[in-house]
């Protein structure tokens, strides 16, 4: 199946709509397409072509917006790079997914030594061509790296029917209303933002922008109805409470609800919103399922709090190994939403198993169908948000000429979830402002452990394997 490219059929159908609000200013379906069009003709003059690998490093806001607009409208697989990261962590998924050029924010530039500055681009040539009226089905629109359990991240494919089929599979389960504004305070190189981007299009609606997560006026805009949904990580989400609850304020009737996921949000966060007038919608989703797989219908919010909801329409999940409801194992996904394969060195591994993708996240369903997400994947730290594989910081750890071996584990942290600490057993004399500052070089910051603590050996099991849960329990009994 083709579908059309949705930028062009959007501003054909819905030309005078808002497209995109931020601050004081606003932009048509129509605008934005135009100013999409202009970009693509500024990239395909620098000699790029259709089919290219382009990798994005931007700051978000609207221009970020027009940016990706441009490379889709140019023909470009978009690979979308965390602004977050390190420059050794850039250069991997640069050169891991072979992207022929890289368009950064003047601000971000330094991070890559060879890439081009938007603005260079924007005061450059264009050139004419006609962009393509029909995407594939299985056309890679974006690809968006995920940590793996080696310790390298894994560039993930995101084709146009994935985007789709999980846009409007969202539609039907949260309903689509006239006048729908949707607050964007996530990043747009995470599916969970550019998500966003995507519903927008394809249902014509509103998207409310913020650069980067603004509390204050998230708060705000939910209180005074301006918006109508949001999407947040439980780090954003709390932080929102936090205000509305100060300010006793509540949530305008207008505001329906806050999508939540990338993560478990602990109930009483959600009993707060409900106090003050915010639908809490649980969601389950992953980079690899172009965001939402299940989630949580409104009017089972209460009655099923802690779970993560049914699989959306088209979609299914099956508990490995599972013989009745209830019981538990490795959460299995499939659907058109589902990623088709990874790029780079990880280009082989299938990322689907007889059509189903593994999660490695644990869960169970209930009687009723009901997914309970009961832990992630192998070792994952999700801090804020952010995906964390202790593999990716053990790894730098041991390049430090005082380590003889590191194990890393997520610990409980009160603003961001969990954070990563690290057990050393050191070589030579080494502070743990050393590690600090070591870390803080080669990883991004949120990777970087927030605690250390030396000790004279590593839990192992017979065959020497790192037991990392052993680790936690250690930390626990020490703090
Ligand atoms: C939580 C956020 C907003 C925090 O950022 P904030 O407050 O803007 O911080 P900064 O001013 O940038 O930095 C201040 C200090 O904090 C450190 N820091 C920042 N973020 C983190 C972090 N996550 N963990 C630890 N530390 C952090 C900074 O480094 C700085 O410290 P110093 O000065 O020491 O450097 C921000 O982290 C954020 O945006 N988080 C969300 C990221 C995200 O989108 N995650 C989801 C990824 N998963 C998916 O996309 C799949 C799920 C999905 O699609 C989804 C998810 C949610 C909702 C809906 C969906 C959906 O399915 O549609
Ligand atoms: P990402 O690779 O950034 O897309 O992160 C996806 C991972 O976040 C999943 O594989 C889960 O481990 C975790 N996750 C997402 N949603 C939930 C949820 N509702 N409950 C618990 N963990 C979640
Ligand atoms: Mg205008
Ligand atoms: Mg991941
Ligand atoms: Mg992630």
């Amino acid at each position: 199946m083709k579908t059309p490219n949705w930028i062009l059929q959007r501003a054909g159908q819905t030309p005078d709509r808002i497209a995109i609000s931020w601050e004081d200013k606003q932009w048509t379906f129509r605008e934005v397409a135009e100013r999409a069009m202009d970009i693509a003709r500024k990239m395909r003059g620098t000699g790029l072509q259709e089919g290219d690998r382009v990798a994005l490093l931007t700051a978000g806001g609207p221009d970020t917006v027009f940016l990706i607009h441009g490379g889709l409208l140019a023909g470009f697989e978009l690979v979308m790079l965390n602004s977050r990261l390190t420059q050794d962590e850039l250069a991997y998924q640069i050169e891991d997914s072979g992207a022929k050029a890289v368009f950064a924010d003047d601000a971000l530039l330094e991070r890559v030594p060879d890439s081009t500055a938007v603005s260079h681009l924007l005061s450059g040539e264009g050139m004419d061509f006609e962009p393509v009226k029909l995407w594939e089905e299985d056309r890679t629109l974006t690809i968006m790296y995920t940590s793996g359990t080696t310790g390298f991240p894994k560039g993930v494919r995101q084709t146009a029917g994935n985007h789709l089929s999980s846009a409007v599979a969202s539609a039907l389960n949260m309903g689509l209303q006239e006048g729908d504004v949707w607050l964007c305070a996530m990043p747009l190189f995470h599916i969970s933002g550019f998500s966003i981007l995507c519903r927008s299009l394809i249902y014509g609606m509103t998207v409310r922008l913020q650069t980067k997560f603004d509390a204050e006026a998230s708060a705000r805009e939910i209180a005074e109805g301006s918006v109508t949904t949001m999407s947040a990580v439980s780090a954003q989400l709390v932080r929102v409470l936090d205000i509305l609850e100060a300010r006793n304020e509540r949530a305008s009737g207008r505001f329906r609800q806050i999508l939540a996921g990338g993560g478990p949000v602990p109930s009483p966060y959600i009993r707060r919103a409900e106090a003050l007038g915010i639908r809490i919608l649980q969601t389950y989703g992953m980079t690899e399922t172009s965001s939402q797989t299940a989630t949580l219908a409104a009017e089972d919010a209460l009655r099923k709090t802690g779970s993560s909801g049914k699989p959306l329409f088209f979609n299914r999940i099956r508990i490995d190994g599972a013989e009745k409801p209830g019981d538990e194992g490795e959460i299995l996904i499939s659907g058109p939403h589902v990623t088709p394969g990874y790029v780079g060195r990880f280009s082989d591994k299938p990322a689907q198993v007889d059509g189903w993708l593994h999660t490695g996240d644990i869960g169970r369903l209930d009687e009723e169908g009901f997914l309970f997400v009961l832990d992630r994947r192998s070792d994952l730290i999700i801090s804020g948000g952010e995906n964390i594989y202790p593999a990716e910081i053990e790894q730098v750890l041991v390049g430090h000429p005082a380590v003889a071996e590191a194990g890393v584990a997520g610990v409980e942290d009160e603003r961001w979830g969990q954070v990563p600490a690290a057990f050393i057993v050191g070589r030579e004399d080494v502070t743990a402002e050393e590690l600090e500052t070591f870390c803080r070089e080669r990883l991004a910051r949120y990777k970087v452990p927030k605690h250390f603590r030396f000790v004279a050996e590593l839990p192992r099991n017979a065959s020497n394997k790192l037991l990392r849960r052993e680790l936690r329990t250690k930390f626990d009994l020490q703090e």
